[in-house]
C-alpha cells in the first residue's frame, strides 16, 4: 500500500512543465563557464601569462571573422559599418544563449547526446584559441576550466531532473532551480564583466601612452595655412585621433606593451634584423602627413582620413636588412596575424613609407596599432597599412599573399582617384548666405600623385571649377569648395577630382571589390 502512494507521489510533473527547468539548467551552465572562463582569461591577460587570445569568446569570434565569406563581410560592412563587431558580439550572445537552451533541453531525454553536445562546444572553443596567432597550450586553461564547470552544472541539474518530484516538493524544486539559475546566470555575468574590466595590460598600455612624448622631428610637418578650406561641416582637414576611421579584423583590439615590443625583419634578405622599441625610438624620425584610405570604401563614403604620422622611414630599416634581388613584395605581419603584402618599391623609395609611432603628434591610440604600424603613401590600407606590427618579410607575390587576398581582393592596391562632397549633406535643406550663394565643399584625393583640379556639376549644368585648398603634399587629400549662386529648389551636386597630369576622374561605377570603387559622388539637396 505505501509503495504504490509512494509510487503515485514521485510521478514526473507533465513533461511541459519540466521542460524549463531543464532551460534553465543549460543556460546556468552556459553562464558559469563563459563566465568562468573570461574570468581566467582576463586574469592570464592582465598578467601577461596568455600568448593569444585566452577568451574562447574573442578566439571563436575571431575565427569565424578570418573565415567569412565575402559577400557575408561585404553585407556586414555595408549594414553595420564600423559597427560590425559589436553586431558581431550580438549575434555570439544570441547563438550563446539559444545552444545553452537546446543543451539544457536535450538533457531532459538525451541526457549523453547533451553532454556530448557540450564537450562538442568546448572542442570547438579550444581548437579556435589554438589556432589564434601566438597561441600556447597555456591559453586553454579558461576554455578547460570553464567547460569543466559547466560539465559540473549540467551534471548536478541532471541529477535535479531524474529525481523523481512529488506535487508537494514542487514548490521547494521551484525555489532551488530559481536560486541555482539565478546564481548562475548573476555569477556568470559577473565574472565575465570582471574577466572584461581586468583582461589585457589594458590600463598599464594606456598608462605608457599618455607619458609617451613624441619624437622630436628635424622637419616637422605644418599644415598650411591655405589648405583647410573654411567651410562649416567639412571633414576637419587633419581627422582628429578620436575621429579618426578604424578598420580590421580585431574582435578584441590588441594590447601590445612597447616594452616587450620586437619587429624582425626576415626572409629574401642579407641579414635578418630585430628592433625593439628603445632602438626604434633612438633612429632619426621624420613627420609626414598621410591621408590613409581603406579599399572598402563606397563612392561618397567615409572610410579615409589624414594625420600626421612620425616614424622611422621603412626603407632605413630595410637597407639594415639588405633586401635580395627578386623580391618584389614586403609581408607586413601584425600580432593579431593579420597580414599585408606591400610592393618592395613602395617601401624603398624616397617616399616617406614609415615604421609609425605618432599620429598627430600623440602616441598612436591602441585602436590604430599601438606601438607600431605601417604607412605607406598611395596604397589602400590593405595592403599597406599593418597595425600592431611585429614582422616584416622579404618576398615574393608569387610565394606569398597578405590576409585579403585569397578573400577576393587584389594583390596590388593603388589608390584610385576620388572625390567627396562633404557640405551640403545628402538630403538637407540650405539657405544661402548674404551673397546668394551656397557653398558646396569636401575633399578630394590621389595619393602620391595628388589632385590637380576639382569639378563640380550643379543639376545638368556645366562643370565648374572648384576653389582648391592648397596642397600640402601629393599624399593629402586636398579640401575644395565651390561657392555657388543658388537659386530656390531641389538640386543635385556631383563632384569629380582631376589629377595631376590632367586626367578627369572617371564616372563609371564600381564596387568597392576587389580594389577599390569608382564612380562619381552626388548629393541631393533644396535650397530654401
Ligand atoms: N593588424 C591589422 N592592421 C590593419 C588591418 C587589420 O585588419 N589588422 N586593416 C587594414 C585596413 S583594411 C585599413 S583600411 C587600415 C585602417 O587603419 P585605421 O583603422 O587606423 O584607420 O588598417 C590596415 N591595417
Ligand atoms: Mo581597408
Amino acid at each position: 500500500m505505501s509503495t504504490v502512494r509512494e509510487a503515485e507521489e514521485t510521478t514526473h510533473e507533465p513533461s511541459a512543465a519540466r521542460a524549463w527547468v531543464a532551460v534553465l539548467g543549460g543556460v546556468a551552465a552556459g553562464a558559469v563557464t563563459i563566465g568562468v572562463a573570461e574570468l581566467l582569461a582576463g586574469l592570464m591577460e592582465r598578467f601577461g601569462w596568455s600568448g593569444g587570445i585566452p577568451s574562447p569568446v574573442i578566439a571563436v569570434g575571431e575565427a569565424f571573422i578570418d573565415r567569412t565569406p565575402p559577400w557575408l563581410k561585404d553585407f556586414a560592412v555595408n549594414n553595420f559599418g564600423t559597427n560590425d563587431k559589436a553586431v558581431l558580439l550580438a549575434g555570439i550572445g544570441v547563438v550563446l544563449f539559444l545552444l545553452s537552451c537546446l543543451i539544457g533541453l536535450l538533457l531532459r531525454r538525451l541526457p549523453v547526446a547533451a553532454l556530448v553536445g557540450f564537450v562538442v562546444l568546448i572542442a570547438v572553443a579550444m581548437a579556435a584559441v589554438l589556432t589564434r596567432p601566438g597561441a600556447r597550450p597555456a591559453d586553454l586553461i579558461p576554455t578547460v576550466v570553464g567547460g569543466l564547470m559547466g560539465l559540473w552544472v549540467l551534471h548536478r541539474w541532471r541529477g535535479l531532473l531524474s529525481v523523481g518530484v512529488g506535487r508537494r516538493e514542487i514548490t521547494t524544486e521551484r525555489r532551488q532551480v530559481l536560486t541555482w539559475t539565478m546564481l548562475s546566470v548573476v555569477g556568470g555575468g559577473l565574472a565575465l564583466a570582471a574577466g572584461r574590466a581586468v583582461s589585457g595590460s589594458a590600463r598599464a598600455i594606456q598608462a605608457a601612452r599618455a607619458t609617451f612624448v613624441a619624437p622630436e622631428v628635424q622637419h616637422p610637418v605644418q599644415v598650411p595655412a591655405g589648405a583647410p578650406v573654411d567651410v562649416p561641416g567639412i571633414t576637419p582637414y587633419i581627422v582628429p585621433n578620436g575621429q579618426f576611421y578604424r578598420i580590421d579584423t580585431a574582435l578584441q583590439v590588441p594590447q601590445v606593451e612597447a616594452s616587450g615590443w620586437r619587429l624582425k625583419v626576415t626572409g629574401m634578405v642579407d641579414h635578418e634584423v630585430e628592433i625593439d622599441w628603445k632602438t626604434l625610438l633612438s633612429k632619426p624620425m621624420q613627420q609626414a602627413m598621410i591621408t590613409l584610405m581603406c579599399v572598402s570604401n563606397e563612392v561618397g563614403g567615409s572610410l579615409n582620413g589624414n594625420a600626421i604620422w612620425t616614424g622611422w622611414p621603412v626603407r632605413e630599416l630595410l637597407k639594415l636588412a639588405g633586401p635580395q634581388a627578386g623580391a618584389d613584395m614586403v609581408l607586413s605581419t601584425s600580432v593579431d596575424g593579420f597580414t599585408a603584402g606591400t610592393p618592395i618599391g613602395a617601401l624603398t623609395d624616397d617616399r616617406n613609407a614609415l615604421l609609425a609611432v605618432a599620429m598627430n603628434g600623440k602616441a598612436l591610440p591602441v585602436e590604430h596599432g599601438y606601438p607600431v604600424r605601417l604607412v605607406v603613401p598611395g596604397l589602400y590600407g590593405y595592403v599597406s597599412a599593418t597595425k600592431w606590427l611585429t614582422q616584416l618579410k622579404v618576398t615574393t607575390y608569387a610565394k606569398d599573399q597578405g590576409y585579403w587576398i585569397p578573400r577576393g581582393w587584389s594583390a596590388m592596391g593603388p589608390v584610385k582617384i576620388s572625390s567627396r562632397i562633404d557640405v551640403p549633406r545628402d538630403g538637407r535643406s540650405v539657405s544661402p548666405g548674404a551673397d546668394g550663394t551656397v557653398p558646396i565643399a569636401g575633399v578630394a584625393w590621389d595619393q602620391h600623385t595628388g589632385v590637380s583640379g576639382v569639378q563640380v556639376r550643379i543639376d545638368d549644368g556645366p562643370w565648374q571649377s572648384a576653389k582648391l585648398g592648397e596642397q600640402a603634399t601629393v599624399d593629402a587629400w586636398r579640401q575644395w569648395v565651390l561657392h555657388w549662386p543658388a537659386t530656390k529648389g531641389r538640386h543635385t551636386a556631383t563632384v569629380r577630382a582631376v589629377d595631376a597630369k590632367g586626367q578627369v576622374q572617371i564616372s563609371a561605377e564600381a564596387p568597392p571589390p576587389p580594389n577599390g570603387s569608382t564612380g562619381l559622388h552626388s548629393v541631393t539637396f533644396t535650397v530654401s
